[in-house]
């Protein structure tokens, strides 16, 4: 378990000033590096203005020490100053998912979504199994553990928070394009919340370029529609979207699998 220090990161770790991984709400991304080990990492700096911010950096650290998963960025290490918390992550350096599916259109295939969404489903069906939600899923928030692998890691857990049965949770934040309808209409948010951001993140996937959603296999189109339903108790979980055939028929697989590679190139 990890707890914030009140050390100076700098003592541990060499935080790169020039080499920023990538940004967010509150706080940059920084390559670093344990000085006792050589280990890359990763260190969120996050500047806090007062009690309450150090409160909410608190909760995320808290949820992170609960996670324990290959598709979820580990928390390795906190430091805590007057002024700033700084997270000692694990390092990843493939950049976003969305801006590698841009890049590599041409060699992208149906297949390769599938593995993305699979990962992308273990890593909430995880958090859930945990009563945790993220609440904040979105293409930013994938990172691509290197541009060899397909291997993908959840980040972001500053909205993330323990699901309580009988509290009830209203939420008004997170990004409009990716909101739930029970988090614009200030409902209660609860596991199917982030089901409903798989959906507009599977759909994103296939809706870069219009006439390629032709060749779309039937099954991700279903896949689809069984996420993106207005009534929260109607949308599939994690569990069951892992069990539907776009993503576990072998047979569906093996024939995308000889698919050609979208030629747009
Ligand atoms: C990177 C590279 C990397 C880790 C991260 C970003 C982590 C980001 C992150 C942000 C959070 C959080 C957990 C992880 O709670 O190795 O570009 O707000």
């Amino acid at each position: 378990i990890v707890t914030a220090r009140q050390a100076a990161v700098n003592s541990f770790y060499t935080v790169s000033r020039t080499e920023i991984l990538g940004g967010g709400r509150f706080g940059q991304v920084h390559k670093c590096e344990e000085k006792a080990t050589g280990l890359k990492l990763a260190a969120k700096i996050i500047k806090t203005r007062g009690v309450k911010d150090k409160d909410d950096v608190k909760n995320e650290i808290s949820v992170m020490n609960q996670l324990d998963h290959v598709n979820l960025i580990q928390l390795y290490d906190a430091f805590e100053s007057k002024n700033d918390i700084v997270l000692v992550m694990e390092y990843v350096d493939g950049g976003e998912l969305f801006d590698r599916i841009i890049d590599d259109n041409c060699n992208l295939t149906e297949l390769d979504t599938i593995l993305f969404i699979r990962q992308i489903c273990e890593g909430i069906r995880h958090m859930h199994q945990m009563y945790i939600l993220h609440l904040d899923l979105k293409p930013e928030n994938i990172l691509c553990v290197n541009r060899d692998t397909k291997q993908i890691k959840i980040i972001d857990f500053g909205l993330a928070r323990r699901y309580k049965p009988r509290e009830k949770l209203k939420v008004n934040f997170g990004t409009p394009e990716f909101l739930a309808p029970e988090v614009v209409n200030y409902d209660f948010v609860s596991f199917p919340t982030d089901m409903w951001s798989v959906g507009v993140i599977t759909y994103m996937l296939w809706d870069l370029e219009d006439q390629e959603f032709q060749d779309v296999s039937e099954e991700a189109r279903e896949f689809i529609s069984k996420l993106l339903i207005k009534e929260k108790s109607w949308r599939i979980s994690a569990s069951e979207a892992l069990k539907h055939p776009w993503l576990s028929d072998p047979k569906l697989h093996s024939r995308l699998s000889t698919q050609k590679r979208k030629n747009c190139c």
